[in-house]
């Protein structure tokens, strides 16, 4: 059976993920691409060999010939069209976050819960990167022991936008290590601390989090979106009786001048390349069979995260610790 994809959304992510559902996921199609910028929809169906074209994201959801969608339009429009995929019974892959305001992914959870089960999967990749998958691994298997602390370093070449803030360091860029942490300890945050340095520019400075688990452990989160030097994202994990660390990636080395080169890369989408691969090969299962991928995110998932992010720019705001205060968690996530 062929999936016939949707993606709405044709900026930088969403033409990604058409290029990757056109060119490496033999059992789909990609059936139309949707965007407000019909010339800019045209561009990108035309170069990948969509179906068709539209501009009318609900009118697309609709349609007869499309049984998923990934949506890739701006952040304000995740949980709204994530709410019609679901009313029109299309799984849907939303790219992060699936709402900055955690009310919106309660809107999300009601209807998956209202129509029994789940449409959404969000789309934090860092859980299908090989790398942050071997440290899960190493922690479920008892290698280092149990977790006590996990450090994260977050670091793009600059900030993805000029309006960009440090409150979006913590609401845009840190849900990644929100989520991720999540993921791999198997717990979920009980307060969160975020401060600031200073930059002798005027460029967003580093925002530093110490968030607490309500099982006892520390998660640290560095978030610069001005590091300059590279596209840079670690992770260790500390245990009780070792320890593992994801390593920096690159291809190559090179050797010259009595010096070696290891280079970075220049954003999130070729680092995290096979987790965009992996994600997308799950989503597919996904929308083929509905069995939800052990490792992919939930709408609650995206909802632990809003809250995260929320506290955390309450805590950054207001220079205090931050109860983060979610409620229980509904049977159809368990
Ligand atoms: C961006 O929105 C992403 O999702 C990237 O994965 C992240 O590295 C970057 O900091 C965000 O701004």
């Amino acid at each position: 059976m062929t999936i016939r994809i949707a993606v709405i959304g044709a900026g930088l992510m969403g033409a990604d993920h058409a290029r990757i559902v056109a060119e490496e996921m033999p059992g789909a199609r990609l059936q139309v691409v949707c965007d407000r910028d019909a010339a800019r929809a045209r561009s990108v169906a035309e170069a990948l060999g969509a179906a068709d074209v539209a501009s009318d994201p609900e009118a697309v959801i609709a349609r007869a010939d499309v049984d998923a969608v990934v949506v890739a339009s701006p952040d304000p429009t995740h949980a709204p069209l994530s709410l019609a995929c679901i009313r029109a019974g299309r799984r849907v892959l939303c790219e992060k976050p699936l709402s900055q305001a955690p009310a919106e992914c309660l809107e999300v959870m009601a209807a998956e819960q209202a129509a029994g089960a789940r449409f959404v999967m969000v789309g934090f990749m860092r859980r299908f990167d090989p790398a942050l998958a071997a440290m899960r691994a190493a922690l479920a298997e008892g290698r280092i022991g149990r977790a006590l602390v996990m450090h994260n370093l977050h670091r793009n070449v600059e900030t993805p936008a000029a309006d960009f803030t440090g409150a979006m360091a913590i609401t845009n860029s840190a849900p990644h290590e929100f989520d991720a942490a999540r993921h791999v300890l198997g717990t979920d945050y009980a307060a969160i601390s975020a401060w600031q340095a200073r930059r002798s520019d005027d460029r967003v400075a580093p925002v530093v989090m110490v968030l607490e688990t309500t099982d006892g452990q520390i998660v640290t989160v560095e978030v610069n979106n001005n590091a300059a030097y590279g596209y840079d994202v670690r992770a260790e994990l500390v245990g009780e009786t070792g320890g593992i660390a994801t390593n920096h990636l690159a291809h190559t080395r090179t050797d010259a001048g009595r010096a070696a080169c290891l280079p970075y890369d220049a954003d999130w989408r070729p680092r995290y390349a096979e987790a965009y691969r992996r994600q997308m090969r799950a989503f597919l299962r996904f929308a083929a069979t509905g069995a939800f991928p052990e490792a992919a995110a939930s709408a609650w998932d995206g909802y632990a995260a809003a809250v995260a992010a929320e506290a955390g720019a309450r805590a950054l705001a207001e220079g205090r610790r931050v109860p983060v205060e979610m409620i229980a968690l509904p049977e159809l996530y368990a």
